[in-house]
């Protein structure tokens, strides 16, 4: 079969596991190397665990090279391991070594290569043997030079689903929830254990099954038996379950008249549901709370702080090892203060007063999962408690499931972001992982983007975001670039014959996505331009929602002057809540970054840039060459042809096409807008639009998922 006839339909994203030497029936076939793999634990026990190792070795080598390798289990001593997995903690307990190993003389397995995974928990030598599995493919060094050491940078490594009761999946583009609430407990989808394998395949372990709008019903025996059903699935694959628990809970399902924090009744309450929960699920993660945001219930209804809400959370999970993941994500309706500074100026005063099983889960960026943000100055700030990032896997703000968007440029962008904070070196991925303030706690989410789609995300390039956040969880200090090309060698990489120049072409367009999406929608530093409530396409003119910062105009505060939301001391100074140094260097329209221009100051539209440019042609020029970058991404796809298997070449390149028409949409909405306050004539290479503005003003897409 030619690779061109190949047919895949994603299911199997990047553990495909294509054969990677001649198979067992072709002339050659005894160069195949039949593996010895020992797998070693300090009780050298079978589990479940260790099972599903053998598992997926057989089942992989075998596939690869037409083989099944021959494993064994053996006890280690754990003084012997590296001292990075003996430390007692989940880093390292979860962490594992992969090393040639020499066989005795009695032993000898002769040609037989021989390795040796071990780690110091079951959990680490799953992770092993899918990165061993990963490294096979993609490197082409003898299986006997493969030897790797590798702990996670990040304790607890979790997806949040936004998924609903009834199947609805918040923001989520990729079909309905994976999670069938009516079949369980009894009838289990087999495609509950595929998860759970992807998952593991990642490092990832830990899943929020339920929506941050929390329905307390999730927290009811009926539903908690149902949890337990997945927990019990998961467990084996070293994946933990969490809930999005809903404050007021105690009124809605525990019939109590209050849900103050403070009430001996609720904290008795919820102390009573935590040990429901843990007798039927014993390692259940804990919770995750949006409190007084949007409309949800919190402390504040009772004049309590979010300490005082997360620490009675916190003290019901304590005796059972659970964690409260407490979102930062707040923004007041009578708040007037510009939107960026509020979860600052309402968390900050807190720092200090957590209990030490609380983590405080915060955006990347201050605003709202843009395609580009400053970090959230929260990170710099808050010493005392641990903080988690909060990442989108799904492309709420970057297209949908319409356009490719390849996103660890961006989380590498916050990750690698200086907070300065202690000097240089800083950064936002120390504070993460615990590292720069000194806590062991330390957690990272991905707001998912998989649904019952039969690919699981949508558009078949967006599994990449889902494995690239599950690569810099485990290890934020990967290059974008090493896992593009890691996840297309793994996801295209052709049955029976190699073409890296395809999986090259694949790595480059991914890496060049979300610029390109930046340019075409919301350059330099434009934020929240975008069309209301499904959030897809653009909407600069929108003025007239009843909250002043749910506007677009809010936001860009385009005006005869100029363009750009003035957040210097002229301004809303949310400058001031950073560092000195990011002060000095962001707080300057010459030395800020352009990428941050339009989001820290108003300029007017003849300011002139560094690149010569005055602020209105290089604004039309930004979104011109998202256009353009958008058509080569479908030019480039097109080559491909005959090179990936029709199904998904075909899939991507209709999304890619569609995507070149948003682009345009974008460009020539945005453009037409901006000129009615510019007055100025486009630039020599910005196409003029085809339609007049009050065209693109009546635009509605059809139908858009994912909307509450
Ligand atoms: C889950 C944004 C999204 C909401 C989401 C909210 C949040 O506002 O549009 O759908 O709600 O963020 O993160 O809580």
């Amino acid at each position: 079969m030619s690779p061109s006839h190949y047919a895949e339909d994603g299911y199997a994203l990047w553990l495909r596991y294509p054969r990677l030497a001649p198979d067992s029936t072709s002339p050659g076939a005894d160069e195949c190397p039949r593996f010895t793999i020992i797998l070693a634990t300090p009780t050298g026990q079978e589990t479940p665990t260790l099972a599903l190792a053998q598992a997926e070795l057989e089942t992989a080598l075998r596939h690869l090279y037409g083989q099944p390798p021959l494993v064994r289990l053996e006890a280690v001593d754990t003084d012997s391991l590296p001292y990075a997995l003996r430390a007692n903690d989940t880093k390292a307990r979860e962490g594992f070594l992969i090393a040639p190993f020499t066989t005795s003389p009695q032993n000898n397995t002769s040609s037989s290569p021989v390795l040796r995974i071990a780690a110091a928990s079951d959990t680490g030598i799953l992770y092993g043997v899918f990165a061993l599995l990963r490294q096979l493919q993609l490197s082409d060094q003898p299986f006997s030079n493969i030897a790797i050491t590798s702990v996670p940078s990040i304790a607890h490594r979790l997806l949040n689903h936004w998924d609903n009761l009834d199947g609805f999946v918040e923001r989520g583009y990729a079909g309905n929830s994976l999670w069938r609430w009516e079949e369980l407990p009894d009838e289990l989808d087999p495609r509950y254990r595929d998860y759970a394998r992807a998952m593991a395949s990642l490092g990832l372990n830990g899943t929020v099954l339920n929506n941050v709008n929390a329905d307390a019903r999730i927290l009811t025996t009926e539903y908690l038996l149902k949890v337990a059903a997945l927990a019990d699935l998961f467990r084996a694959y070293g994946l933990r379950v969490y809930l999005s628990a809903r404050f007021s809970a105690p009124i809605e399902i525990g019939e109590l008249h209050t849900g103050d924090p403070l009430a001996t009744e609720v904290a008795a309450w919820w102390r009573a549901k935590a040990a429901e929960i843990y007798a039927l699920i014993p390692d259940f993660g804990g919770f995750l709370v949006k409190a007084n945001s949007e409309g949800q219930p919190g402390p504040h209804d009772y004049g309590r702080s979010h300490a005082e809400g997360a620490n009675m959370l916190a003290e019901a999970l304590a005796p059972h090892g659970g964690i409260v993941i407490w979102r930062a994500f707040v923004y007041s309706p009578d708040n007037k203060t510009d939107r960026v500074k509020q979860a600052y100026n309402e968390f900050l005063p807190l720092d200090g007063n957590f209990a030490p099983n609380v983590v405080l889960q915060i955006k990347n960026g201050p605003l709202d999962f843009m395609p580009r943000e400053p970090f959230s100055p929260l990170f710099g700030a808050m010493r005392q408690t641990p903080l988690a990032a909060e990442l989108q896997i799904t492309q709420e703000y970057l297209g949908q499931q319409h356009q490719v968007a390849f996103l660890a440029p961006m989380w590498k962008e916050f990750l690698t972001s200086e907070t300065y904070t202690q000097g240089p070196g800083s950064t936002v991925a120390k504070v993460i992982d615990g590292t720069l303030n000194g806590h062991p706690l330390s957690l990272i989410s991905g707001v998912a983007n998989t649904g019952s789609d039969r690919n699981w995300t949508g558009h078949p390039l967006a599994q990449a975001n889902w494995y690239a956040y599950g690569r810099l969880a485990w290890d934020h200090t990967l290059t974008s670039g090493k896992i593009a090309h890691e996840w297309a060698q793994l996801t295209f990489r052709n049955a029976r014959s190699f073409d890296p120049e395809t999986v090259e072409t694949i790595e480059k367009l991914l890496l060049g996505s979300r610029e390109t999406v930046v340019n075409y929608s919301m350059p330099l530093g434009l934020h929240h331009i975008m069309a209301t409530a499904h959030h897809y396409g653009p909407g600069p003119w929108v003025d007239n929602l009843h909250r002043d910062d749910w506007n677009p105009t809010y936001y860009h505060r385009a005006d005869e002057q100029g363009l750009g939301f003035d957040r210097t001391a002229t301004g809303s100074n949310a400058l001031s809540q950073y560092a000195p140094e990011l002060q000095t260097l962001w707080g300057n329209p010459d030395t800020c970054p352009p990428e941050f221009l339009l989001w820290f100051h108003h300029l007017p539209w003849d300011y002139r840039l560094s690149t010569g440019h005055t602020l209105w042609d290089k604004l039309c020029l930004s979104y011109q060459q998202g256009v353009e970058e958008a058509q080569a991404m479908l030019s480039t796809w097109e080559k491909l042809a005959g090179k990936v298997d029709t199904e998904r070449f075909t899939d991507v390149r209709q999304r890619l096409a569609r995507q070149v028409t948003d682009a345009i949409t974008w460009r020539d909405s945005c453009l037409l807008y901006f000129q009615t306050f510019s007055k100025r004539p486009f630039p020599a290479g910005v196409e003029p639009p085809p339609h007049s503005l009050s065209y693109y003003q009546s635009l509605r897409p059809e139908s858009t998922p994912g909307n509450p």
